[in-house]
């Protein structure tokens, strides 16, 4: 070998440069980095082991000495700046510029001409010709944990200085976990605080770095502290549903710092609903949650709160969210708003002690109970979704009942203010209030539904399928409605719900019983419709019916109108008499209270008798008393005197009158006896 040494002194930077010639390939070492393949690049140069100047060094120069070294040139060849502080001081000379192209085998043979060689500046480089070893310590699962990397023999944490889910990802792939789906960052050492210096103070990852020495770290000693350390979760978060009636439902647990814990309601939404259902490879487009420990409370800590999910994510763990501290609990957001999902969509539901099928009171499963929907507020929106829950279908027959019209249930009331728009598949996507935060625990408010729309109602006293006693069929037995404000339009809706399509306009009733008194109960009264409905069930009422009714004022109709038979008895003339009204299958009289002329008008009308208003009336039985087996049933008409019938004129039945106070009338007071008919 041999050696020719000139001195040019050339001005670099201010410093004095020397001019090499010659090569030497006796050695080369990395130093100061306590493993074969990381340190301050030293070559034996001139006998001297000597540093390299890092301005101008090159990854082609580092690859080259890496190649050299057995790490092969083509893999791992990194070049840290700042060598001196990281691996410390160099001796011998400092090599300027080695000038590489890359492919040489030899780093002695880089460079067209002799080497340059500067005083000693303190600018050494370091290079790194293999992958960064990391480890994840001190996790819940082996795939989540502190981030450590080996470095100078050690195990160091990674500062979490701008850490986040990019550079989790290159961990997490750089550790094999490239297809579990999720790499989640923590910050403020959530895996506990690590040990020794800290050498990476922040790394810039584009998430496709195959290692994070290419994710331009920034390294530093002691720059960081020991309470701001990187963790990451490279597995999907442990999720489970429990208290639910169904596999498919229940209160959500997550696996975290060891235990089961939960998730706090506030905020929970149906992309938050939609992630964690994925999650559990149940997602429908149906699934809903719930916020308020629909599926009771948990215990444990409350992980998460205000999860806010996009939607698209394949783990919570990805969602934002505040919380994943070990050991919180959260004062704010308590076990009783712990948030439960229903994957499935549906929940369950039944119609109990209905007189079909199809109708019956709302029951809820839930909390291992049966329990109702209270009626306040509850609409036909409810009512829709409600029949197509149970698959049956909603018409313009179907209607709901409030006041718990069929009983009352036992156990919880589990929601109420459903507040449904009527298009959703399931009650629980639906606004409504659920329990525990309603307004009211009683049971006397149960909703009821009939999707079938049955009510079944009858007219009972006379053998006529037109008019009668109005009986609606109500727990098991048939009982009566109270005439307490009804009216025409009331009229017009029990005759629908009897068969009749045109009823006409003489069609009236009667606000007390036309025939007998009803028995048992008065299921009804303050009916309101507005005239058009299908079926009472549709109209606003009372159930039960107010206390102010009794089975005096149980309605009768006459649906088509046909007018009452009258006959006048005893008379001098076929134009006078004792006044007589065909009831219940005999002739009876009528009482003489609140009688007057525009009465005695109406009945000469119904009697076809010409100039019915010369009709002159006359109580105190006139044309004699009726005899002791004929019944005394009316009293009280209240004609105008237009009427065409006494079905019209409001009267009262059953009067306690006697027959001293029989009616008569005159319908020609100018005729004379005999008169040619
Ligand atoms: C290195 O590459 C250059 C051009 O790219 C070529 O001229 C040279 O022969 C190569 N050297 C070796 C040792 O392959
Ligand atoms: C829930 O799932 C388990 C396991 O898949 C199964 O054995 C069980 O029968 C399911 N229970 C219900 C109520 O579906
Ligand atoms: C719903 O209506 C359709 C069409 O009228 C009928 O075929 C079906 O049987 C009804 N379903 C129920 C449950 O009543
Ligand atoms: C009432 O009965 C008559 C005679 O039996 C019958 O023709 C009519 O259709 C029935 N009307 C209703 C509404 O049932
Ligand atoms: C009593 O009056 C009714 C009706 O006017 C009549 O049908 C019946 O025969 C009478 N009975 C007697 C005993 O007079
Ligand atoms: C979606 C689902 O599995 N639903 C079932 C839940 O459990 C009830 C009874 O326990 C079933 O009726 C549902 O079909």
């Amino acid at each position: 070998m041999s050696f020719s040494i000139k001195l040019i002194f050339v001005c670099v930077c201010g410093l004095l440069v020397h001019k090499i010639q010659g090569q030497d390939h006796s050695r080369i070492r990395l130093v100061g980095g306590n493993s074969e393949g990381t340190g301050l690049v030293e070559l034996l140069y001139n006998g001297k082991w000597s540093t390299v100047f890092n301005s101008y060094f090159t990854e082609n120069d580092a690859r080259v000495i890496c190649g050299m070294l057995g790490f092969g040139n083509s893999g791992m060849s990194y070049v840290f700046s700042g060598g001196n502080y990281l691996f410390g001081d160099g001796t011998g000379y400092n090599i300027n510029i080695l000038n590489c192209i890359g492919n040489e085998t030899d780093v002695f043979q880089c460079g067209s001409g002799p080497w340059n060689v500067l005083l000693r500046n303190g600018k050494d480089v370091g290079i790194s010709c293999e992958a960064t070893k990391v480890r994840l310590a001190d996790g819940d699962t082996p795939q989540s944990g502190r981030v450590e990397i080996l470095f100078k023999g050690h195990w160091s944490s990674v500062c979490d200085n701008y850490f986040g889910n990019q550079e989790a990802r290159v961990i997490c792939n750089m550790l094999g976990y490239q297809d579990t789906g999720i790499a989640q960052f923590f910050s403020g050492s959530h895996f506990g605080i690590g040990s020794g210096d800290m050498h990476v103070y922040r790394l810039s990852c584009k998430g496709t770095e195959t290692d994070i020495k290419n994710c331009s770290p920034i390294w530093s000693q002691n720059q960081c502290d020991h309470r701001r350390e990187a963790g990451v979760n490279c597995a999907s978060t442990s999720i489970r549903l429990k208290n639910g009636p169904n596999n498919s439902s229940g209160r959500v647990e997550i696996f975290h710092g060891g235990h089961w814990g939960t998730i706090c309601g506030e905020h929970f939404y149906h992309s938050d609903v939609m992630v964690i259902c994925r999650m559990l490879g149940m997602y429908s487009l149906n699934s809903f949650g719930y916020s308020q420990g629909f599926y009771g409370e948990g215990s444990g800590n409350i992980i998460i709160r205000q999860l806010n999910c996009d939607g698209t994510e394949t783990d919570i763990a990805q969602c934002q969210s505040v919380g994943w501290s070990v050991g919180t609990a959260y004062n704010s957001c308590g076990h009783l708003n712990d948030a439960g999902v229903n994957c499935a969509g549906k929940t369950i539901i039944r119609l109990v002690d209905g007189i079909s099928a199809q109708s019956g009171r709302v029951e809820i499963y839930h909390n291992g109970h049966w329990g109702t929907i209270s009626s306040e507020y509850f609409d036909y929106h409810d009512l829709e979704v409600i029949c197509r829950m149970l698959g049956y279908n909603y018409t313009s027959e179907s209607f709901f009942m409030t006041g718990s019209f069929y009983g009352d249930g036992i156990g919880e009331v589990v929601a109420s203010h459903l507040g449904c728009n009527g298009d959703e598949s399931d009650i629980g996507q639906c606004q409504g209030r659920w329990w525990p935060r309603l307004s009211s625990n009683s049971h006397n408010n149960d909703v009821g539904v009939s999707c079938d729309g049955i009510m079944p109602i009858r007219l009972v006293g006379e053998s006529s399928n037109s008019s009668g006693r109005v009986e609606v069929f109500h727990d098991g037995y048939y009982g009566t409605i109270c005439s307490r404000s009804f009216d025409r339009m009331d009229l017009n809706v029990v005759c629908r719900m009897l068969g009749f399509e045109n009823i006409p306009r003489s069609a009236y009733w009667y606000p007390n019983p036309r025939y007998y008194q009803g028995l048992g109960e008065i299921v009804i009264s303050d009916l309101d419709c507005n005239g058009i409905e299908n079926s009472i069930g549709q109209c606003n009422a009372r159930w039960p019916a107010s206390s102010n009714c009794d089975h005096s004022m149980d309605v009768s109709v006459n649906c088509n109108g046909a007018p009452e038979k009258v006959r006048l008895v005893n008379g001098p003339t076929k134009f006078s008499g004792r006044v007589e009204i065909f009831h219940s299958g005999q002739w009876a009289t009528i009482c003489d209270d609140d009688f007057d002329r525009a009465d005695a008008v109406v009945i000469c009308r119904m009697l076809n008798f010409p100039h019915p208003e010369r009709a002159v009336a006359y109580s105190l039985a006139h044309y004699g008393q009726g005899n002791s087996t004929t019944p005394i049933v009316l009293s009280n008409l209240k004609c105008n005197g237009l009427e065409t019938n006494l079905g019209q004129c409001n009267p009262s039945w059953a009067p306690t009158c006697d027959h001293s106070e029989d009616i008569g009338i005159n319908c020609c007071p100018s005729c004379q006896d005999p008169v040619v008919g």
